[in-house]
């Protein structure tokens, strides 16, 4: 049903699935990272990937499964030392934009071998009517951490970067969209019934590097992805800009744009899904919270964007505070709905 809604059918009660829906908040994931011992081996070991990608699935039932993997394997399959302490996010060794020429793009695909393995493992594993979406960080958002070397308020030091060396930051850009072309018709090849592009911190920049860093990037990679298999399905995942949403749906070609929850749900309607899948846009601080705020938050996106391409989701990942019981409701009251017209 979800694939339906990115080749251009509209679906309701639509498919629903949910960023981060592997991880912390639920307690079968916390033991299996336990038994993994790092969140790295957890990536790197088919067995364990396939299961954590499993487990909401057993649990909810979602329309779509995710890759359990992150999006720093890519920069740690080129050859930058990523490790991911307890309790204190991603630590890269920050690249200098000298170093460049240290990172092989055309390795990636074969160093992610246990990550595509997991991919097949998966699709087996899975039942027919669910989707499986393959993913990574778009080059932007990527480079904000190979920059910096760790999760970063403003990524001050990527958009320093990006700013005092064009030439070189562009380098580093296309480094990425190579390498992820790659990894992504890899994924696509093992099983990926769609993928999903993740810009997480696209907010960040003005209009011109939007264009140069976001934009001209994730076109780069759908283009790059089709012509060899044209049939790709891409949903782009831009958070933070809403204000250019139009013009990277257009120039990109995704089949399906992810927004926050901080869009105009009318604005979304009127000018947006006449021209493509939305997916989102619940505050993840309703799952949070649950109740009555989980329950408008729910019928208001369903009201609004419930007669056009809608893929039900939440703006950004759930986080570790939330309760798997919240989660179950809402997929009760989305299941559940009934057009209102
Ligand atoms: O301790 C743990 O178990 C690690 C927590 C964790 C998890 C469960 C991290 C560390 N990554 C993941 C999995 C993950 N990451 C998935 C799995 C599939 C799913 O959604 O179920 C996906 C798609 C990601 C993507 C990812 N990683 C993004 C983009 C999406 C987003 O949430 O914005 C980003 C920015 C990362 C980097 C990252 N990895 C982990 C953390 C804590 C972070 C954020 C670091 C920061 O900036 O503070």
């Amino acid at each position: 049903m979800l694939v339906r809604v990115l080749d251009g059918h509209q679906a309701f009660p639509p498919p629903i699935w949910m960023m981060r829906q592997a991880g912390r908040y639920l307690p079968e994931y916390r033991t299996l990272r336990q038994k993994a011992g790092g969140f790295l081996d957890l990536c790197y070991t088919p067995e364990l990937a396939t299961e954590a990608t499993l487990q909401p699935i057993r649990r909810y039932g979602f329309d779509a499964a995710i890759l359990f993997s992150d999006i720093l394997v890519v920069p740690d399959a080129l050859g930058q030392s990523v490790r991911f302490a307890e309790g204190e996010g991603p630590v890269l060794e920050p690249l200098s934009l000298d170093r460049l020429d240290d990172l092989d793009p055309t390795v990636v695909g074969h160093k992610l071998a246990a990550v595509i393995e997991a991919v097949g493992m998966i699709r087996a594993a899975l039942p027919d009517e669910t989707a499986l979406l393959g993913f990574c960080g778009a080059p932007w958002t990527v480079a904000t951490y190979m920059i910096a070397g760790r999760g970063t308020p403003d990524q001050g030091p990527a958009r320093k970067a990006a700013l005092l060396d064009p030439e070189r930051f562009a380098r580093l850009i296309d480094v990425l969209v190579a390498a992820s072309i790659d990894y992504l018709i890899r994924q696509l090849d093992a099983g990926a019934d769609a993928v999903q592009v993740f810009d997480t911190w696209a907010g960040v920049l003005d209009a011109a590097e939007f264009e140069r860093w976001v934009i001209a990037p994730m076109r780069a990679i759908v283009q790059g992805v089709r012509a060899k298999r044209p049939s790709a399905r891409f949903i782009g995942f831009p958070k933070g800009g809403f204000g250019f949403a139009e013009r990277y749906v257009a120039q990109t070609g995704v089949n399906a744009i992810g927004l926050d929850w901080t869009v105009p749900l009318d604005v979304v309607r009127d000018s947006l899904q006449p021209q493509v899948a939305v997916q989102g846009t619940l505050d993840p601080m309703r799952v949070v919270v649950g109740g009555r705020a989980l329950e408008q938050g729910i019928d208001a996106i369903l009201e609004t964007l419930g007669a056009g391409r809608l893929i039900f989701n939440l703006g950004h990942g759930i986080t570790p505070d939330a309760d798997p019981a919240h989660v179950a409701t809402m997929v009760a009251r989305v299941r559940a709905a009934t057009a209102t017209g």
